[in-house]
């Protein structure tokens, strides 16, 4: 029996071996070739190319030279060219069969080389491109294949600046694919092989176009079938259709096959995203033989955009909320595999959301698949941003984009939109100049025509898309406004400007002169992981100010059905090398973390749009904490916890004793005060419904600090103060949690800070205190972000021991100094910046500006005296960023 049973196994197993070898053989192959690279950053020589020297290393892709440079303290990283190079073996077989390479995407321009002959050259970072290599190949051998990129500054390719890193390399995969000498034809465009659209979808019937080419690379007149079959979800024959021809030697044959009744199709949705199949064949007419394979998705949908209504699918309407991407991800830049781009998608989906800017490029190709299979609603842009250069060669590279965009992502029934020009009038150009600017603005113009009409004549089936900042005249002005068929808001009222209001005020008032549909392409505020505040204002990067932005965008969304949709800035932190910020090189408004952790955000969306039973518990990330006791009682340390939910109340519990039921309201956030005890603190919440029961843990390790330094009731450990901060910081890497310094005071005898106030950066229109400048030889840049300037003395009264006293300084620069500064540096900038150095006591004497200076000191405390550390100034004010102190013994 069993012996039987293991036979049936095993030939089973053979037959599908079998079939995928036939498959493999008679059909088409495709594989990667990313193993197995030797890659050298700058370039060479044909001579040093050829020579296996130690200018190579081994690298495998996805592969990105920037992974480090990209996030040191120098300013810049490398923008040049790198050479890739790679043995590859084709067999004599190979030699009937069409063979290309397939960059899914290389940044930004690349230059194919095989066997010392060029075979193609692409210009952009974030599309795909093919190359037939047949050609060049030597079978039966290796042959030498060198790919040359470059991610240089080129005045002709889009993007030309941008809020995000461009990062060099060849980052995404490559393939080599092999087919008969009769093929679908590969395209300039490296297009869909077979480009399919549903004109017409309606409940009980739709209408199929399939579009492509065939391409008879045989020295004979050939008769063949093209055959389209459509298979269920369940992989069963619907319906197909067939048409016969003749394509003479060495030619291409275009086809278009239409299906006018496909009947009564399983519709495509966010809710139930039902894709069908289509296997598109070329068949030999008189042998029958299968000679190429393409497999595409297809979904039944139709879709409508509303000026006052909004978003419709199959006649329903469904509002859209949901985020931006950027490709990248922590340590790796933007060489992420495959399996990271997925969990994006999925991300999304479980957050609730059902659309998805792919801003502001073509990502990879797994990122549209996943929305077609999730039911994410998508837009895809071509990375025109900020501005463009006048010249014909970036209009015609524009161009080029837009058309490979069009025709590599055709097929995507998730797709609604194709986009392009972000903020394109953002820093226009000569502002100084008006004829120039008059000029400029022309061409611009004319550029988006262009554009507009190339998309609108390749997909007559989708919708355009500008996406504008938050400024409607001078978009109004040059028709950007007129020209796409959908207008896109980014806007960030409430953090790059005052007042969270001023985004429900500005769409109000926009939205009726345009008569045009409109979405919200862009809303965020910054959040680092590490910053947590009771007091939580703009651009203090604190989760907390994070989920009171969203909190009232997301309701003021939600309220007017004239926002078809919008996307939230963005998905995740990405990296953005001129950004500077509490974490230098990273753009911090995910609503998931460089290497995407949840935010508390993240938890307020899923409350608002999951619709199955939600419950979380915030603060996640922080699975320790800290802070100063309760004035009444040094064992217990009250703070707020919040909790996020779908559900109508929840009851809190800690360590097993209930702090009572708090029932939810619009804002969908449970907060309770909770009493922390030093130690472990388990906190459960419960939400309990008529139908559904659910909960969340969360355990948080917490550090609590008497505020009387000496009690016997909770021996002192150690203390950490950043000064001028009204934030809490937690140190990554040791765990540590430093809170803001109060001042010394009755109220508060035991320990604070005398004389001085908070650096401010006497700039109004950003952050209240502290600056947002990279801070220098530190990753932990929030600790000395803020400072105390004129501080007199800190006074720490800690019991007699013997201590470890640490003091950090920053040299921090307002606005207004920070002109004068770079005014002053001229040829002698070295003494020009020790003339603005603060001197002070013995502790320091800083050289240089925005550099982490830390000094440990070695002490010892008797006589009940405590800690006073005095600050005389002898030349300008002193300043204290944080201090921290640790009890030896
Ligand atoms: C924008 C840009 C985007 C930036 C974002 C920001 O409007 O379109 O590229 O990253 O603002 O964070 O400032
Ligand atoms: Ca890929």
């Amino acid at each position: 029996m069993e012996k039987v049973r293991n036979i049936t196994i095993f030939s089973l197993l053979l037959f599908v071996v079998a079939t995928i070898m036939a498959n493999a053989q008679d059909i088409k192959t495709i594989y990667t070739i990313n193993s197995d690279w030797q890659f050298h950053k700058g370039e060479l020589s044909g001579n040093e190319i050829n020579k296996n020297t130690e200018l190579w290393d081994n690298v495998s892709i996805p592969h990105t030279w920037n992974a480090n440079d990209a996030f040191d303290d120098t300013p810049d990283y490398y923008r040049g060219v790198g050479i890739y190079k790679k043995k590859l073996f084709f067999s004599e077989n190979d030699r009937n069969k069409a063979i290309t390479i397939h960059f899914e995407g290389a940044n930004q321009e690349t230059e194919v080389i095989i066997n010392g002959n060029s075979v193609g050259k692409h210009k952009g970072g974030y599309t795909f491109f093919t190359f037939p290599i047949s050609q060049n190949l030597k079978f039966g051998q290796l042959n030498e294949v060198i790919v040359k990129v470059t991610n240089a500054f080129d005045e002709s390719i889009p993007t030309l600046t941008a809020d995000f890193t461009f990062f060099g390399g060849i980052y995404r995969d490559v393939y080599i694919e092999k087919t008969n000498l009769i093929h679908f034809t590969n395209t300039k465009y490296s297009a869909e092989k077979v480009m399919i659209s549903t004109p017409k979808v309606e409940a009980n019937n739709a209408s199929i176009t399939f579009k492509g080419s065939v391409t008879n690379e045989t020295a004979a007149i050939k008769k063949i079938e093209v055959i389209q079959t459509i298979r269920n979800a369940e992989k069963l024959v619907v319906q197909g259709i067939k048409m016969i021809c003749q394509i003479k030697a060495n030619q291409s044959l275009g086809f278009e096959q239409k299906i006018a009744n496909f009947k009564n199709p399983i519709l495509w949705s966010p809710d139930n995203p039902y894709l069908y199949e289509v296997v598109s064949t070329i068949v030999d007419s008189k042998t029958k033989e299968v000679l190429d394979e393409t497999v595409n998705p297809i979904g039944f949908r139709s879709f409508e955009f509303d000026a006052e209504k909004g978003f419709f699918i199959n006649g329903k309407h469904c509002k859209l909320i949901g985020t931006n991407r950027h490709q990248d991800f922590q340590g790796i830049g933007n060489a992420v595999p495959d399996a990271v781009q997925i969990e994006d998608v999925k991300l999304l989906k479980e957050m609730g959301g059902n659309f998805l800017r792919i801003a502001h490029y073509p990502q990879d190709p797994v990122i549209l698949e996943t929305c077609d299979r999730l039911g994410i609603i998508a837009t895809v842009e071509i990375p025109v941003v900020n501005y463009i250069s006048e010249s014909k060669q970036f209009a015609h590279t524009s161009i080029e984009m837009a058309k490979e965009m069009v025709f590599q992502n055709y097929n995507h029934p998730s797709l609604v939109a194709w986009a392009y020009m972000n903020e394109i009038l953002l820093r226009p150009q000569y502002n100084k100049e008006p004829e120039k600017q008059a000029t400029y603005f022309k061409s611009l113009t004319a550029l988006a025509k262009d554009i507009e009409k190339t998309i609108r004549e390749l997909d007559p089936h989708r919708y355009t898309l500008i996406p504008n900042h938050g400024n409607l005249k001078p978009y109004k002005e040059t028709e950007l406004t007129d020209i796409p068929l959908i207008v896109g808001w980014n806007l960030y009222a409430g953090w790059y400007s005052d007042g969270l209001k001023g985004f429900e005020g500005f769409m109000d008032v926009h939205h009726r002169p345009l008569h045009k549909p409109g979405i919200v392409s862009e809303y965020g505020a910054g959040a680092d992981p590490r910053i947590r505040s009771v007091t939580p204002e703009r651009f203090d990067f604190s989760l907390e100010y994070q989920v009171t932005y969203h909190t009232h965008y997301l309701k003021e969304i939600l309220k007017r059905p004239f926002i078809a949709g919008a996307n939230v800035w963005n998905l995740a932190d990405f990296a953005s090398e001129t950004r500077h910020d509490v974490t230098p090189f990273v753009n911090n408004k995910g609503l998931i973390t460089y290497d995407r952790k949840p935010k508390d955000s993240y938890f307020l969306y899923q409350a608002f749009l999951r619709t199955e039973p939600f419950i979380a518990i915030g603060s996640k990330l922080w699975d320790c904490g800290s802070g100063f006791s309760d004035i009444a009682d040094g064992t217990i340390a009250t703070q707020k916890i919040s909790v996020f939910t779908n559900q109508k109340s929840a009851i809190l519990y800690i360590n097993g004793k209930s702090l009572g039921e708090k029932v939810s309201d619009e804002n969908k956030t449970l907060i309770w005060d909770v009493p922390f005890v030093n130690g472990n603190n388990i906190l459960e919440v419960v939400a309990k419904t008529d139908t559904a029961e659910n909960k969340d843990f969360h355990r948080i390790k917490f550090t609590l600090i008497d505020r009387n330094l000496d009690t016997k009731s909770k021996p002192f450990e150690s203390l950490r103060l950043c000064l001028g901060s009204k934030r809490y910081f937690m140190d990554d890497l040791t765990k540590e949690i430093w809170l803001s310094a109060l001042e010394f005071t009755q109220n508060n005898p035991g320990w604070g800070v005398i004389g001085g106030k908070p650096f401010d950066m006497k700039n109004t229109s950003r952050q209240k205190y502290g600056t947002d400048q990279n801070i220098k030889n530190t990753d932990n840049d929030p600790i000395y972000q803020t400072a105390q300037v004129g501080i007199e003395a800190v006074k720490l009264n800690v019991p007699d021991g013997s201590y470890e006293l640490t003091l950090h300084f920053a040299e921090l620069i307002s606005e207004e100094a920070k002109e004068d500064l770079a005014y002053n540096l001229g040829l002698n900038s070295v003494n020009e910046v020790r003339d603005n150095s603060r001197v002070f006591d013995v502790l320091v004497n800083m050289y240089g500006t925005e550099k982490a200076v830390s000094f440990k000191i070695k002490e010892t405390v008797s006589n009940k005296k405590g800690f006073t550390i005095s600050f005389r100034a002898i030349k300008g004010e002193p300043i204290l960023n944080a201090i921290e102190v640790r009890k030896v013994f």
